[in-house]
């Protein structure tokens, strides 16, 4: 675990005598029982449940089905050897002479952001690393990191997000990684200083991220140079997005017409973009407007289009399809179990829809319909989390909601008691966008949006109130942040009214912001950090603090007081055990704990219950605190 956790190791700065030339590794802080820690977790879970999931006894799961594949089958050599061998210019070169539509498939990252409110832990993506890295080698990338499950491991999965992207790394050696980088705002919401953001992208390429989708939340170009130019540097591809919202062929939508993706689409291309996305968060490119969008641009810039959308209106086939049609290079797609509905559409899906046409992607139908069983399989674990949506939902051509943002506004709408009124809260959503002048909505700005939406029902106000009555009304800082500018500049400007209002005599700024804000120093952050949890801290560990530092810090505790959770099963990690059942935990390579649940003790005068466990054959108890 030491040599794992190490910062030579995460940056892939070793060899072989890595282990010799660092005796800091045999150092171990004096162990607490790690056994004890656990059990401590599985009691507090059995007795109290797992936030977010209503309380009840631990369902029977099927064994997840696992491709069975020999182990000395090596994966095939794939996108990530071109990327290695000829680099970024090499690369790009590569999927200009594809004749094949190429595909990005989101299932361990969009896909589970989008349908299952991110929880995906990395125990369930590690199981299914290596098959798929075997029975996928066509893949053009693996969207496997960044946009919230950042922030969703260290906050509700108590889990390190950079293990994760080390494990799958070792795991898929021949598939490029792609993660969703927010530009000025990283994997957070709201802009970080000018150094993080370089120290973020650069540790990132280390740890294995090899393509990243860089996206501004109001498509300002100025807020993505300081990202584009940090991922240039480390050789790796710079994919810079253009948000699609709005319809280019609806007169009546003409704020984001075609002109503007088009100005757009050449500036990020001046800026040293190696690919453009268009990236559809809430999936409202439709068909038509596909096909002429993706031809327009297409003759307007020479880098390859990658195109992303989301399957909401049920629309997402026949949409890829058109752009197929018009020329576009690459579409993100998931595994079936996984794809469809806020999800990206599938790939099985549309291999099948493109039968017979020489664009068809080269992707193995087999293949992918084996490793979504395995899927199908792990949906089941997380249901709760689930948004309830059971049919497409055209309405979206009218909220706009992001894909992403559905099951995560819906769970943020049920934390603050308004779970019944989550159609007011859309419709709200809507309102909140014409109010603030027709904004892009895409993590942060779509956060903001959904918290002005929630507040605004909460409160019972209307747009007049707002308007009129908005000195007197305390908005939430979110909002206030947006209209002091700290997001970036929105196309066409603040509604003045509004942003008087809101802001009460505070001036907004209109530079970049990473230009008012101060480089964070990362040693003194690093030392004053040792001293706070007191043990070693690593660079990954700088950046998240600097990232986000409530949350690190929660994090830190809950691993303090339960140790390394990451490593049990998920049915226990989310419902802890039933009565007599027996678990397996490799808490480690080779070693491996066995639970099992024996009995569990009424509750004392303070409230106390006493959990039996046997651990590897021995009796052992927790005093676990009932908060019924
Ligand atoms: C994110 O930023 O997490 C998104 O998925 C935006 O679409
Ligand atoms: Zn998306």
């Amino acid at each position: 675990e030491n040599v794992v956790k190490h910062e030579n190791f995460k940056s892939g700065n070793y060899d072989t005598s890595f282990i010799d030339t660092t005796p800091e590794l045999f150092f171990f802080p004096k162990r607490k029982d790690r056994g004890t820690k656990m059990l401590s977790y599985i009691g507090n879970i059995t007795v109290n449940g797992f936030p977010g999931i209503e309380k009840r006894k631990k369902p029977v799961f099927e064994k997840p089905r696992i491709p069975n594949l020999s182990a000395d089958v090596k994966a095939p050599d794939g996108t990530k050897q071109i990327l290695d061998q000829h680099g970024a210019d090499g690369l790009v070169q590569w999927i200009k002479n594809q004749q094949e539509v190429l595909l990005t498939d989101t299932t361990f990252r969009d896909a589970h952001q989008s349908l299952l409110a991110t929880r995906v832990r990395t125990i369930d993506l590690k199981r299914i690393a290596e098959p798929t890295s075997k029975l996928l080698p066509n893949l053009f990338s693996l969207e496997m990191w960044g946009g919230a499950t950042f922030d969703v491991a260290y906050r509700f999965l108590k889990e390190d997000p950079w293990d994760r992207l080390l494990a799958l790394r070792t795991a898929i050696p021949n598939t490029l990684f792609q993660m969703l980088l927010r530009a000025s705002n990283a994997v957070g919401y709201k802009n970080y200083p000018d150094n993080v953001i370089r120290e973020f992208v650069e540790k990132s390429a280390m740890g294995g991220i090899d393509v990243f989708r860089i996206f501004d939340s109001l498509n300002w170009v100025k807020g993505m140079e300081v990202a584009i130019d940090a991922v240039r540097q480390t050789g790796k591809i710079a994919e810079a997005s253009i948000c699609y919202t709005g319809d280019i062929n609806d007169p009546l939508k003409s704020k984001y017409d075609i002109q503007y993706y088009k100005d757009m689409a050449r500036e990020l291309e001046q800026q040293g973009a190696h690919i453009l996305a268009i990236k559809d968060m809430a999936g409202l490119l439709k068909p038509q407007a596909a096909y002429r969008l993706i031809s327009e641009l297409k003759d307007t810039i020479n880098i390859p289009i990658h195109l992303h959308t989301h399957d909401t209106s049920g629309n997402g086939i026949f949409t890829y399809a058109k752009a197929i049609e018009a020329g576009v290079d690459i579409v993100d797609t998931a595994l079936t179990s996984m794809s469809g509905l806020t999800s990206q559409p599938s790939a099985s899906a549309l291999s099948y829809a493109l039968d017979g046409y020489d664009r068809k992607p080269r992707v193995n139908i087999e293949s992918l319909e084996k490793l979504s069983d395995y899927w199908e399989d792990i949906r089941k674990y997380y249901s709760d989390f689930e948004s309830g949506m059971k049919a497409p939902h055209t309405e979206v051509y009218l909220h706009e909601m992001p894909g992403g943002q559905y099951s995560n506004l819906q769970q943020q709408a049920k934390a603050v008691g308004l779970g019944d009124k989550w159609d007011e809260v859309k419709e709200m959503y809507r309102r909140v966008n014409a109010l603030f002048g027709d904004i892009v909505k895409v993590t942060p700005s779509s956060k903001v949006v959904g918290d002005m939406a929630l507040f605004m029902v909460q409160n019972d106000l209307t747009e007049t109130d707002v308007l009129e009555n908005g000195e007197r009304i305390d908005f939430p800082d979110s909002v206030i942040e947006l209209f002091e500018g700290y997001l970036g500049q929105p196309y066409g400007g603040f509604p003045k009214r509004l942003q008087e209002v809101i802001l009460k005599g505070k001036q907004p700024i209109t530079v970049r912001p990473g230009e008012l804000l101060d480089d964070v120093d990362f040693n003194e952050l690093k030392e004053s950090l040792f001293h706070e949890i007191g043990r070693q801290v690593n660079s990954f560990d700088a950046l998240a603090f600097s990232l986000y530092p409530k949350v690190f810090l929660q994090y830190i505790e809950t691993v303090n007081m339960f140790g390394d959770i990451s490593t049990l099963d998920t049915p226990t990690f989310l419902y802890g055990m039933r009565l007599g059942e027996e678990i397996e935990v490799e808490i480690e390579k080779g070693k491996t704990l066995i639970v099992k649940l024996v009995s569990i003790g009424h509750p004392g005068a303070d409230g106390t219950r006493v959990v039996y466990f046997e651990l590897n054959g021995q009796p052992r108890e927790v005093i676990i605190k009932d908060e019924s």
